[in-house]
């Protein structure tokens, strides 16, 4: 599709909101929710409460899509993009099926969709519109989403994970993932709507090998390790800090050291598209689950509405 250049004075869409938001279904079976068929007495509630302020705060901010990068659609050839306006299924994890039965019926805007794929396609980056109506979102798309919005009242656009890593390294994942969320957001300029941008993904990810009889147990929850914590406080420090060009420089290191899910590449996509936010990022909470560390963490362009939360 040829488009024509957005003049300076026409209106265009924006990026109203960036959320770093981790995916463990923990956290989704420890809030009970009527559409997960397993049961929990909790758990996990620094990251709970977390979400729920979060939550709050999206409610009063005016947008119409979330866009959400998820590292557990992996996708070997190229870039994917959910293509129908519905998906409906049951969603199980296939490491927590006992955590994880979530029946889900979310709506997609495919008009952004296409945009995306179609300014990423520009780019250079080989795309594909997922069109299968039997397609299963993936667990990490619909935890953040649930948590995020437990109302599902607004359409989403999901963004495979291209598993550039894993041919290449954890640079050429970096430089892929920065030319995606200049697309990207050239794609949301051009759809002059206001949209939520969302990172799914955990920081540091070395984890337990066995789950406590009670996974809800809190008692046996920690972080895995010393220095991973060290390396989940380094860049939580810089994101308080402003200093998100630093951590994504940092993102192979830290990516290879800690085992990160930034592998996927979701957090450079999202930083690129927001051009490399310099000032602080609102910080939700950080805990620990099964031993991964996570942080809900998020970048609100509007320095009126910006807060400083922990
Ligand atoms: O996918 C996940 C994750 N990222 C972190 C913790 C636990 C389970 O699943
Ligand atoms: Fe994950």
């Amino acid at each position: 599709m040829n488009r024509v250049p957005l003049g300076k004075h026409d209106s265009m869409g924006e990026i109203v909101l960036g959320v770093l938001a981790p995916h463990p279904p923990h956290l989704v079976y420890a809030d009970n929710p009527e559409q997960n068929e397993p049961h929990s007495e909790g758990g996990w509630e620094a990251l709970r409460w977390g979400y729920q302020r979060l939550a709050r705060k999206l409610k009063n901010i005016d947008y119409d899509a979330i866009v959400i990068f998820t590292p557990h659609w992996q996708t070997y050839i190229g870039t994917h993009f959910l293509g129908l306006p519905n998906f409906k299924s049951k969603s199980v994890d296939p490491i927590f099926p006992n955590l994880f039965r979530y029946n889900y019926d979310l709506d997609v805007d495919v008009e952004l969709s296409n945009l995306m794929c179609e300014s990423a396609a520009e780019e250079g980056i080989i795309t594909k519109m997922m069109k299968n109506p039997d397609f299963r979102v993936d667990y990490g798309t619909i935890t953040s989403c649930h948590l995020l919005n437990p109302e599902w009242d607004k359409p989403i656009v999901a963004i495979s994970s291209n598993r550039n890593r894993h041919y290449y390294s954890v640079e050429v994942m970096n430089e892929q993932a920065t030319a995606l969320g200049k697309a990207c957001l050239r794609a949301i300029e051009q759809s002059d709507k206001k949209v939520v941008l969302v990172s799914s993904h955990s920081l540091s990810h070395r984890h337990f090998v066995e789950e406590a009889p009670l996974p809800e147990d809190m008692s046996r929850e920690h972080i895995y390790n010393h220095s991973n914590y060290v390396w989940d406080m380094k860049l939580i420090d810089l994101m308080r800090q402003g200093k998100m060009k630093e951590v994504i420089d940092l993102m192979p290191e830290f990516t290879e050291q800690t085992m990160a899910e930034t592998e996927g590449g979701g957090l450079t996509w999202m930083m690129s598209a927001m051009g490399f936010p310099d000032y602080s990022a609102e910080i939700y909470g950080y805990q620990s689950v099964i031993g991964t560390g996570n942080v809900v963490a998020a970048w609100d362009p509007n320095e009126a509405t910006r807060e400083v939360v922990l």
